[in-house]
């Protein structure tokens, strides 16, 4: 044990029942004075017979419980919440279909982060199927992801690391819209944001960012795309190279700025507090990004000794005055600014980082669609804080940023919208989404529940909560998505790791009541989704050759052929189509590196071609007019039957090559 870990915060030998208390307990701490909202009369209540539960205790320990984990069973009546079964049957008849029929396509692309997967799904919307997994921080066979060279590589480079952890995929904006060109995610494990090409829905490029260990909020700065930001969210010493070890007071959390195409990190931002969450204003001037421990500790008790953490308002133009003027100081080749409170940067008028205070350790910042407020969901706090965005460069008073703060219960993390002035906050522990309506809470006292139009029950422990294009300054309405982060009893069970519940939500365009009309289990751990409907994407239905023209060859039938380019050094290149490689089998001897180099020469979509060599770990997936790569040592002399993995026809299982090892004597 180090003497900055306390003992308070050590967990020795703790039986199950235990640890339930010992959370509850920590909970009812930071939670003591702050009041638990009344319920509306028409909400759902838990007062059953003979059981004085409040929502409160309920799902504050999870239902860590069998008695309460079965109680939970019957909740979709009890509490009054929508469908207990996959789909709801509604009795609202305003409530459409979400289900699309065989060969019909859905209306929207959903983008998933995976979280400890490392990969963007891509979910239809409103049918909730998953219609494709897009490698990013993982290495993935079916699609060759990791095993090619190209993707092989660009993983190395980027840190070589076998996994990441993402958590919020952001697409690209021409003119404040969605061009759908781009998606970039952040990866909170390693400090990796990497951006995934639309075109071929393919990650296409990944950076390691300097002097940061764990990127966690990520954004698209609007319009235009200038920047992608990525909070740095663990403090630490920089650069972290040994120095400073025993000093957290000397840790520190930077806001970083990359640029989109070449993905270089331009430059950061040193503050105060560790980084959580980032979105920027709708024109690009102001990057918020919230924060908690503020306290700058590294226990949970000492990060939530305060009632109030500051949210720094990052003011781009001025941040690059600054880099511009040289007012940096440079490490691993970034120029950083001093963004701290203390920085001379930061006194005067127009300080480079405004830090605004907002109850308590709060999560998250979304910016709403006009673009007037930026909402910070208080988490510990009951509250979502609403922040005047032109106020933050109006007004000096930062009390006078805030626009408005409505009560809408326990646990707020992230807030989305509609297109009609409503606010969604989805409530982890109250395993709610309410419904607000925003001017009302601009217009009523703080810590008013006025503004709250409709609660409805999730299950369970919701995270992120998205609309349709709710990022946008259109919002589509219509379908929410509850990404709730337990799923407890809603599936059939799998054993003690359980499915995340992704749970469809109708809310119309504000004008119905919502409605949960399906239940969709996630492989752990999805955190976040944006929505993009489908005619802003354009993707490619085969490749075309002119996009990799200078980094590979096309081979086509005549062009297939063997070049020994060392003395244990070849070059094996050959097309594939169906049902045959373009060599029938080539000869290479014991100990050489091979570089494989195959084209799929097909144009007809959806005919994939597999590459697999049996014991030599190769697997290349090649989709029509694309050529990948492989370089591998043979070693083993004998004979090895390189086959197709894609079912291409009739004939595949006959789409053979031979390599022949002879051995070196
Ligand atoms: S986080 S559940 Cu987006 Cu990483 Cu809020
Ligand atoms: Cu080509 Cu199977």
């Amino acid at each position: 044990m180090t003497d900055t870990e306390s003992n308070d915060e050590t967990s020795s030998a703790l039986d199950p029942s235990e640890v339930v208390q010992r959370h509850e307990q920590q909970l009812d701490d930071l939670l003591a004075d702050v009041d638990e909202p009344t319920p509306r009369d028409d909400s759902p209540t838990l007062e059953l017979a003979g059981l004085e539960l409040n929502r409160r205790d309920f799902m504050k320990a999870g239902a860590a419980t069998g008695a309460m984990a079965g109680l939970a069973g019957c909740s979709g009546n009890i509490l009054g919440g929508g469908g207990d079964s996959t789909t709801s049957g509604s009795g609202d008849s305003s409530t459409p279909d979400h289900k699309v029929p065989p060969g019909e396509h859905d209306e929207y692309y959903g983008f998933w982060s995976g979280g400890q997967s490392g990969e963007i799904r891509v979910v239809g919307i409103p049918s909730m199927r998953v219609l494709m997994r897009i490698p990013v921080f993982n290495t993935e066979a079916s699609r060759g992801y990791g095993y090619d060279d190209e993707t092989a590589e660009m993983l190395e480079e980027a840190g070589d690391y076998t996994w990441g952890d993402n958590h919020h995929p952001v697409l690209s904006e021409t003119d404040g819209d969605y061009d759908g060109e781009y998606l970039w995610v952040n990866d909170k494990a390693n400090g990796r944001i990497a951006r995934v090409n639309l075109k071929y829905f393919e990650t296409d490029a990944m950076t390691d960012v300097p002097n940061v260990q764990s990127i966690h909020g990520c954004a698209a700065q609007s319009p235009d795309t200038g920047y992608i930001f990525g909070n740095g969210e663990f403090r630490v010493p920089l650069p972290n190279d040994g120095r400073d070890v025993n000093t957290p007071e000397n840790y520190t959390s930077l806001f970083s700025a990359v640029n989109p195409q070449t993905m270089e990190t331009e430059w950061q931002v040193e503050v105060d507090g560790n980084l959580d969450i980032v979105d920027t204003d709708k024109d690009g001037r102001w990057a918020i990004a919230s924060s908690y421990n503020d306290e700058e500790g590294v226990t949970v008790s000492e990060m939530t000794k305060d009632d109030r953490d500051y949210v720094k308002a990052f003011d781009v133009p001025a941040i690059e005055e600054a880099v511009e003027a040289g007012d940096y100081r440079e490490i691993n080749g970034v120029p950083i600014v001093d963004g701290t409170r203390d920085s001379s940067l930061n006194q005067g008028d127009s300080p480079i980082v405004r830090y605004i205070p907002t109850p308590k350790s709060p999560h998250c910042v979304e910016v709403g669609p006009n673009g007037k407020y930026a909402f910070v969901a208080g988490k510990l706090s009951p509250t979502v804080t609403m922040l005047d965005i032109e106020a933050l460069d109006s007004s000096s008073d930062p009390d006078d940023v805030v626009a408005g703060r409505p009560k809408v219960g326990l646990g707020p993390l992230h807030t989305t919208f509609d297109g009609n002035g409503h606010a969604y906050t989805s409530l982890y522990i109250d395993s709610q989404a309410a419904k607000w309506d925003i001017e009302a809470a601009v217009e009523a006292e703080a810590g008013s529940e006025d503004p709250i139009m409709e609660k409805v029950d999730v299950h369970y422990n919701p995270g992120h909560i998205q609309a349709l294009e709710a990022m946008t300054t259109d919002p589509d309405g219509e379908w929410l998505v509850s990404l709730n982060k337990l799923s407890k009893d809603r599936f059939l069970p799998v054993g003690p790791i359980h499915p995340d519940n992704d749970q469809l939500i109708h809310i119309g365009q504000g004008d119905t009541e919502m409605e949960v009309v399906a239940d969709h289990p996630a492989y752990p751990e999805p955190h976040d989704c944006v929505f993009a409907h489908k005619d802003k994407l354009d993707p490619a239905a085969t490749w075309d050759k002119e996009d990799y023209a200078d980094e590979k060859e096309f081979i086509t039938q005549d062009d297939t052929r063997i070049e020994r380019t060392g003395d244990s050094s070849v070059d094996v290149k050959m097309s594939s189509m169906r049902s045959e490689f373009g060599f029938k089998d080539f000869t290479v001897q014991e100990g050489d590196e091979v570089t494989l180099t195959v084209t799929n020469i097909e144009g007809v979509r959806d005919v994939i071609h597999g590459v697999a060599i049996p014991e030599h770990d190769v697997h290349l997936a090649i989709a029509p007019q694309d050529t990948r790569e492989a370089t591998f040592t043979v070693d083993s002399p004998g004979v090895y039957w390189i086959y197709c993995t894609y079912f291409c026809s009739a004939l595949h299982l006959e789409m053979r090559s031979r390599m022949i090892v002879e051995p070196s004597d």
